[in-house]
């Protein structure tokens, strides 16, 4: 079992972001593929949005982020990532964080 769990959904692009980061960053991840588990109360209890990803860990408020671009910013702070992501200049930085929205 991993130190955190990414719950899914597989066909999603949203999702696809995050699953490629975890695995480039190499971080400890499970994925929990809620396919027809969504709306629960006990999902929505974690992610009131009731949309994926959905991130578990034991730091956060509640224990659990949704969001990609948030969980992925989130990740990269907890794990000093910061630093393997390009100096840009600011112009080029915002283009990115647009595009990830
Ligand atoms: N802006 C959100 C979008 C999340 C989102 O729309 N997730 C979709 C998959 S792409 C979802 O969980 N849909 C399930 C549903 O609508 O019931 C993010 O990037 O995390």
């Amino acid at each position: 079992m991993a130190t955190n769990t990414l719950s899914i959904l597989k066909p999603s692009v949203n999702n696809l972001s995050a699953r490629i980061f975890v695995r480039a960053a190499g971080l400890d991840f499970d994925e929990l593929d809620v396919w027809g588990k969504k709306g629960t109360p006990e999902f929505l209890g974690k992610d009131p949005a009731d949309l994926t990803p959905l991130l578990e860990e034991e730091d956060l408020p509640k224990g659990s982020l949704w969001e990609s671009c948030a969980i992925m910013q989130y990740l990269c702070n907890k794990h000093g990532l910061d630093s393997s992501i390009p100096r840009t200049p600011p112009s080029a930085r915002w283009s990115t964080a647009r595009c990830s929205i």
